[in-house]
C-alpha cells in the first residue's frame, strides 16, 4: 500500500497503525503549504486534498478511521474488534473519538501556528479550544480508570485514533492542565512501534515550537 503523509499531521496516526500492525508500506511525503496538496493526482486520492491518503491495491481510501478500520478488518486483526465481539462498540467509539480531539487541535493550530498575522489570530479561540481540548481529554481517562489503553483487553486502533491526539495535546496543554496526560503520553512513547513511526515521521512542517502558550484573558 502507498501512503501520502504530512509530518506531524494527522496521517501519522496510519503511519503507526502500519508499523504496529508489521504492514509493509511506500510513504510518500508532501508539505504543508498546500500545493501539494491541491495537484489533481493528490485530489484524485482526497476529495479535500488533505492527507492522510492511500492507495490499497490501487484504490483510494483518505479518512484516518476509517483506513484502519478497513485495515483492521483485512490485514491486521489483533489491532480491531470485529462485529459481534463484546468490545465492538466501545472499539468504534475510541476510534471515532480521534476526530472530536482532533477538530479542537485543528482549531489551536490554525489559532496557534497558521494564521501568521496578529489580527487574524483569536485569544478567545484560543483560551476555549485549550479548555474544550483538555475536557475531551480528562473525560477519556476518567473512562479509562486503571487501564492503560482505551479497551479492557488491551491495545487496538482506537489507541491509535485518540493517541495521536494525547501526544499533540502537548504543543497545547501543560501536563498539570491534565492529570494523567503525561503518564498516558508516556506509554505511547514507549512503544517500540510508535518510536518506528516517528523515526519515518519527516522534518518538522507545522509545528516549530515545542509549546504554544495562549494568551492571558
Ligand atoms: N478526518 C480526516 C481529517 C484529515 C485532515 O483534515 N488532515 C489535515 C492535516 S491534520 C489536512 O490534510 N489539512 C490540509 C488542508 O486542510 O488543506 C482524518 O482524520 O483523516
Amino acid at each position: 500500500m502507498e501512503l501520502w503523509h504530512v509530518p506531524q499531521s494527522r496521517s501519522f496516526r496510519v503511519l503507526w497503525f502500519l508499523h504496529e500492525a508489521g504492514l509493509p508500506y511506500r510513504l510518500h511525503l508532501l508539505g504543508f503549504d498546500g500545493s501539494s496538496l491541491r495537484t489533481p493526482e493528490h485530489l484524485a486520492r482526497s476529495l479535500a486534498g488533505r492527507v492522510p491518503a492511500v492507495t490499497l491495491g490501487g484504490a483510494p481510501m483518505a479518512e484516518s478511521a476509517a483506513i484502519m478500520e478497513y485495515l483492521a478488518e483485512t490485514r491486521a486483526p489483533a489491532l480491531g474488534r470485529p462485529p459481534g465481539h463484546p468490545e465492538r462498540m466501545a472499539y468504534l467509539e475510541g476510534l471515532h473519538y480521534g476526530e472530536t480531539i482532533g477538530q479542537h487541535l485543528a482549531n489551536l493550530t490554525q489559532h496557534h501556528v497558521i494564521l501568521r498575522e496578529p489580527q487574524m489570530r483569536s485569544p478567545t479561540v484560543m483560551r476555549l479550544e485549550a479548555a474544550r481540548l483538555a475536557k475531551t481529554l480528562t473525560g477519556a481517562l476518567a473512562h479509562m480508570a486503571e487501564r492503560d489503553w482505551l479497551l479492557p483487553s488491551g491495545f487496538s486502533a482506537a489507541d491509535i485514533a485518540v493517541g495521536y491526539g494525547v501526544w499533540q495535546a502537548r504543543y497545547f496543554l501543560q501536563p498539570e492542565e491534565v492529570p494523567g496526560l503525561s503518564a498516558w503520553q508516556s506509554r505511547i512513547a514507549s512503544r517500540p512501534a510508535f518510536q518506528a513511526a516517528l523515526a519515518q515521521d519527516g522534518p518538522p512542517v507545522i509545528y516549530r515550537e515545542a509549546f504554544y502558550p495562549r494568551p492571558e484573558g
